[in-house]
């Protein structure tokens, strides 16, 4: 059983590592980015609201967020563990978060966090740009996501290295590599 959060700043591999750390563990893989892509593509009242902030670059407003997480993790395909990629990424996120899993009896097993410099991060993301045309993925758009990863996430990191809780993961290198160095991570916080 692994309850853990992946954090990190935009780039940092957060999507690419929690797809093959659920597959690895056999967990699920819950992204906020993905779902509220998802409803963007279709069109939901959810993602026609998410829109407006993800071109943008801003976050998701907490109201909607936590919503929409208390809906999934109540779902039954998150009993037997969960990774979330991708929140809590604000204070109040953290605050809900831990309502919700104090609801359940629950707690987290892992919270790990995927580092990288920010010239990185944009050289990464420009790249992907390139193969995928996300709408938020222009160079402006980039760097307004790091400056509230940098002003408002980092506060989140800084709470769970407070409770003794955090791990930090060098994010740089091949993607193999880093997947090596996450599962490690994990290894090593749960024995
Ligand atoms: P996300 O989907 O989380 O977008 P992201 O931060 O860019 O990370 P992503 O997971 O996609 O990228 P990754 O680092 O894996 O969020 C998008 C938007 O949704 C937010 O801006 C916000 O508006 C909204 N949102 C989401 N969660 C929210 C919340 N909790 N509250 C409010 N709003 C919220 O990968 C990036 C690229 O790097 C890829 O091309 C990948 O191939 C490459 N890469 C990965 N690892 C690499 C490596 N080791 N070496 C080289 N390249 C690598």
């Amino acid at each position: 059983m692994t309850r853990m959060l992946l954090i990190g700043p935009p780039g940092s591999g957060k999507g690419t590592q929690a797809e093959r750390i659920s597959d690895r563990l056999g967990i699920v893989a819950i992204s906020t980015g993905d779902i509220f892509r998802y409803n963007v593509k279709e069109q939901t009242p959810l993602g026609v609201e998410a829109k407006k902030y993800m071109d943008a670059g801003d976050f998701v407003p907490d109201s909607v967020t936590n919503k929409m997480v208390r809906d999934r993790l109540t779902e039954d395909d998150t009993a037997s563990g969960f990774l979330l990629d991708g929140y809590p990424r604000t204070v109040a996120q953290v605050e809900y978060l831990d309502g919700i899993l104090a609801e359940k009896g629950q707690s987290l097993d892992v919270v790990l966090q995927l580092t990288a410099d920010d010239d990185e991060l944009v050289a990464r993301l420009l790249g992907r740009a390139k193969e995928t045309g996300r709408s938020d993925d222009t160079e402006d758009v980039i760097r307004h996501r790091l400056e509230l990863y940098h002003t408002q996430t980092e506060a989140v990191v800084s709470q769970y290295a407070d409770r003794g809780t955090l791990t930090k993961v060098d994010g740089i290198g091949a993607i193999d590599e880093v997947t090596e160095r996450v599962l490690a991570a994990i290894e090593s916080v749960k024995s």
